[in-house]
């Protein structure tokens, strides 16, 4: 009797694991995160209404910086006549991204695609009246791109939604209501998940309620049942596989195994012609390197004019930041978190084997580099993307300690990049710190 009891609640057991994905292992976890981890860049493109007049997306309605009609009227200028998703995927392709992040639906509620749910989308009201998702997803596809949809969960246009503007509420409480949205929610990233089949789903704007007002957990399983190997960002209530860094570019690392910087090019993540405050290539080059020294990726925005075309100054940025991913590939993709600050000071990334170490520079060093509490024995040094071999010597090492000496390394001024330079340091095993 109790062998049958036992055999039972074995098979309810092993019937729960399969069709429940939130149990999966950390290795399953890993696997699915796997393309994530190695893409380190991927492209934001903040796309929508707001190109038009060139204004903040969704916040300016609903901060009164313009009425909403005043918004929405922006519906009859979005062409997206000049629209080519290829010449999109190919830009990003030549910047070194491996995948690229969409704006599906912002906060505005006007969707890209054509949504059954609702009649507010650019397919119904504006001239650009086609669905413009599924050729962008095709177009990042044939690029050997990963493809990300960004989705805001709240919507300030859905009359069901209890919030308008900053002044002004449609209701308090209310569960009909309520429901009525959360089918709407629900539908709406069905089409997503469904027809476009995205391999990220980049959750938005569930800040308003709790995760139980959401629905939060039972939307993560049923997403991850129509695409069982998607990844979720972290802002669906904390039910996601990564974090989204809140104050800008980490300090410290942020402790978690998987993470994402977001960041704009300028002051907007959408398009708007009178921000010029563009970083320049070699700051956001420098902010990409510490964000790989930490183990995560960094997510650049960009933000596309109503008819489709992305500005200059945003394709400048991209090939620049191209020519040095190709450059540097080596120390990029695929690699790891490096070493902490204490034994070199600036990033460091390591390939997946932990026998080469990369040094990033970002300034021209006035003598010898030198790296500190290294163990292991230095087989080679090289310039990466150069080729010339570096010489260096260890000093101060004591034969009755077991403290490794300094490691000096001469990097002459010819090999230097003229955004960073990284050097490889080809060690006899894997890294091998001291103490430890
Ligand atoms: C949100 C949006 O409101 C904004 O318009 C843009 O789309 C951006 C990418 O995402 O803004 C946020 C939301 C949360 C944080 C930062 C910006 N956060 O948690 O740090």
């Amino acid at each position: 009797m109790k062998r049958i009891l036992l055999l039972f609640s074995a098979a309810w057991l092993f019937a729960g694991r399969v069709s429940a994905p939130a149990q999966e292992t950390g290795q399953e976890k890993e696997k699915r995160m796997q393309w994530f981890a190695e893409a380190k860049l991927g492209i934001f493109i903040h796309w929508g209404i707001y190109a038009v007049k060139g204004i903040d997306e969704s916040w300016s309605f609903y901060n009164g910086y313009i009425s909403y009609d005043d918004y929405m009227e922006q519906l009859s200028g979005f062409t997206a006549a000049r629209y080519d998703p290829d010449a999109w995927a190919r830009l990003i392709r030549e910047s070194g991204a491996r995948y690229a992040v969409l704006t599906t639906k912002h906060h505005d509620g006007v969707a890209l695609w054509d949504t059954g749910a609702g009649e507010l989308s650019v397919v119904k009201k504006t001239p650009a009246r086609r669905d413009l998702i599924d050729p962008f997803c095709r177009a990042l596809r044939n690029q050997g791109l990963k493809v990300g949809l960004y989705f805001s969960s709240l919507d300030w246009s859905h009359p069901d939604y209890p919030i308008f503007t900053s002044k002004e509420k449609r209701y308090a409480d209310d569960p009909v209501r309520w429901d009525r949205f959360l089918a709407f929610h629900r539908r709406q990233l069905e089409e997503l998940a469904t027809r476009f089949k995205p391999d990220l789903l980049w959750f938005d704007g569930d800040w308003d309620f709790p995760a139980e007002k959401w629905n939060a957990k039972a939307l993560r399983d049923q997403i991850l049942r129509w695409l069982p190997s998607v990844i979720l960002n972290s802002r669906l209530n904390g039910y996601g596989d990564y974090d989204t860094p809140e104050q800008g570019v980490p300090i410290l690392p942020p402790g978690s195994r998987y993470w994402e910087l977001c960041m704009t090019m300028n002051d907007s993540w959408g398009y708007q012609g009178n921000d010029r405050n563009y970083k320049s290539p070699n700051q956001i080059i420098r902010i990409f390197a510490d964000c790989i020294s930490m183990g995560g990726n960094l997510l650049l925005d960009i933000g596309p004019k109503a008819d489709g075309t992305i500005p200059e100054e945003q394709v400048q940025i991209l090939r620049a930041l191209g020519q040095w991913t190709r450059k540097h590939a080596e120390a990029i993709y695929g690699t790891q978190s490096g070493v902490s600050p204490y034994y070199f000071r600036g990033p460091t990334t390591l390939s997946k084997d932990r026998r080469t170490l990369y040094l990033f520079l970002d300034s021209r060093p006035v003598g010898p580099i030198v790296v500190k509490g290294l163990k292991n024995k230095v087989n080679r040094i090289r310039v990466v993307g150069d080729g010339t071999k570096l010489s260096y010597k260890v000093i101060g090492k004591q034969y009755w300690s077991e403290a490794p000496g300094l490691l000096y390394i001469d990097v002459p001024g010819d090999v230097l990049d003229r955004q960073v330079t990284v050097i490889a340091l080809l060690l006899d095993g894997p890294l091998d710190l001291f103490p430890k």
